[in-house]
């Protein structure tokens, strides 16, 4: 009797260690599958996002690309030092987005302002600067353009926006997967 009773009860031990540890294997499995996505960090990839966004110190716009469709476009033709080849774009002037935020142009653009430069950063990151007075076209000739178009084209692989900077005789600061345009002063 006593044997047996030993027999059982270490029976019963060892399943109740087993299902213990089961248990306690399952909670570790589990925290550590919930763990990579607490850590994980702001996308980095240069996967293109949809919408743009346009902000200042104060404000913030979103277009999204059907947004940006309906807004008034024009169309320009440029050479593109880099492929050397004459490009036709289509889009809305920087110079208009900038006026949803109230970026002071035209008659505004002095003083201060004049100090006021735009960052404008692409998906994987790439950022260029641009002066406000570089994009207003009542202060520059050069044109800047946000574009959504190319040939007549979407701009595939470069899209949905890309930023042509006209006077640059090298595209470096034509921004693809353009995702954001920031006003900031230096003052
Ligand atoms: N988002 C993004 N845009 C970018 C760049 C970049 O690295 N990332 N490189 C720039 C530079 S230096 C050049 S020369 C052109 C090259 O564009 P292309 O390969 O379409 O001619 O894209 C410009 N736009
Ligand atoms: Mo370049």
């Amino acid at each position: 009797m006593g044997k047996r009773n030993m027999i059982l009860r270490n029976m019963i031990f060892r399943i109740m260690v087993g299902r213990t540890m089961l248990g306690l294997l399952s909670l570790v499995l589990s925290v550590c599958c919930a763990l990579p996505a607490q850590d994980a960090k702001p996308s980095t990839d240069s996967t293109p996002q949809t919408s743009l966004v346009l902000s200042d110190e104060h404000a913030s716009v979103t277009f999204t690309p059907a947004d940006f469709r309906a807004l008034p476009h024009v169309s320009l033709t440029v050479h593109n030092g880099h492929t050397d080849a004459s490009e036709t774009y289509s889009g809305v002037p920087l110079a208009t987005l900038l006026a949803k935020v109230n970026a002071p142009l035209g008659k505004d653009l002095r003083g201060k302002a004049m100090a006021s430069y735009l960052v404008a950063t692409g998906s994987d990151g790439y950022s260029v600067v641009l002066s406000l007075a570089e994009v207003d076209p009542d202060f520059h000739q050069g044109q800047v353009l946000v574009a959504d178009t190319r040939d007549g084209q979407p701009l595939g692989k470069n899209g949905p926006f890309q930023l042509i900077v006209t006077d640059d005789k090298r595209p470096a600061r034509w921004v693809h997967n353009l995702q954001s345009i920031e006003v900031r002063s230096a003052k």
